[in-house]
């Protein structure tokens, strides 16, 4: 049965329930494999707390529809499974060399190299699994369409190519056309598919698909924004990323190129015509309007 919104409306509330629904399916998700040293590189990083901003997103984007988020659960839980998946690629010596994710150490100093990219390869493959073989009550069709869409934001259209594209700015002054590309594509591009996945598994007409993309286009992008500001103002233990590293020696941001007021000025514009264009959907919108105002006062 779809969730009625209620009246005022209770965003911590609702952020909390949605969290720990959250946090019990990706546990349930994960089943006893073998060898264990690959079930618990799985779990570590999968369990490891975060904001679940993802698969809450996606599940609020299947409510708006009017459909029974229940169904989107397991495509809510695919996504953050390819999040989780990317995070420790992107940690690995080959890459961001990062030795703390989320104030732990990073799956490859727990589990080694090897077992890291193992455990992500298994993650990501797990992810299609649950939306293709473990989506019950889904139709086939809306199925076929989250798995296209999941293909396509997580290769070289969407999080490898931003990545790729990353890699290869490291230690140049990239201009704001690049910069928006990496961002676009490394965190925008899973975000969008957040709402658009769950939007497709409630049975979406064309109209909302369009005002839905185009939202999650927007929050997408401020995201990142105040991520590259929370760069700049927050200590780098708030931040759990490597203490002592300077977050900004050789990377281009936002507040680099555009001075953190006007970095802030464009977050806050974006999320202001994010949820403008949702708004005919004003009364079951509420979570996703918060949402949105959520990303860009987040501390973290
Ligand atoms: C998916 C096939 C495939 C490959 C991955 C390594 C790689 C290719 C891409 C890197 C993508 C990446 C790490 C992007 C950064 C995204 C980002 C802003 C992460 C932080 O997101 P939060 O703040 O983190 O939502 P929490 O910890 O809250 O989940």
């Amino acid at each position: 049965m779809a969730e009625a919104v209620m009246f005022p409306f209770d965003f911590t509330a609702y952020l909390a329930k949605a969290r720990t629904r959250i946090e019990s399916a990706l546990d349930a998700s994960l089943g006893p494999e073998r060898p264990n040293q690959l079930r618990e590189a799985m779990r570590y990083s999968l369990l490891a707390g975060g904001k679940r901003l993802r698969p809450i997103l996606c599940l609020a984007a299947c409510e708006l529809t009017g459909s029974d988020s229940e169904n989107a659960i397991s495509t809510a839980v695919a996504i953050e499974m390819i999040h989780t998946m990317s995070l420790i690629h992107d940690d690995l010596p080959s890459m961001d060399n990062d030795d703390l994710r989320r104030g732990r150490p990073t799956n490859h100093k727990v589990y080694g190299e090897a077992i890291a990219i193992l455990a992500g390869d298994a993650l990501l493959t797990r992810a299609f699994e649950m939306v293709a073989l473990r989506s019950p009550n889904v139709p086939k069709d809306r199925l076929l369409k989250v798995v296209g869409e999941l293909s396509l934001v997580a290769g070289a259209p969407g999080l490898v190519g931003g990545q790729v594209e990353d890699l290869e700015s490291e230690g140049k002054a990239v201009d704001l056309d690049t910069l928006e590309f990496i961002h676009i594509h490394k965190t925008g591009a899973l975000l969008k598919a957040s709402v658009v996945c769950g939007a497709l598994i409630g049975g979406a007409d064309e109209d909302l698909l369009i005002a839905l993309s185009t939202y999650a286009k927007g929050i997408g992008l401020a995201f990142q924004i105040v991520d590259d500001i929370l760069d700049v103002t927050a200590s780098s233990e708030v931040l759990g990323k490597t203490a002592g590293k300077d977050l900004l020696a050789d990377k281009s941001t936002y507040p680099k190129l555009l001075g953190l007021d006007e970095s802030r000025k464009k977050a806050k514009e974006l999320i202001r015509k994010s949820k403008d264009v949702i708004h005919p959907w004003s009364d079951k919108a509420a979570p996703l309007l918060s949402l949105a105002d959520y990303i860009i006062n987040r501390d973290r």
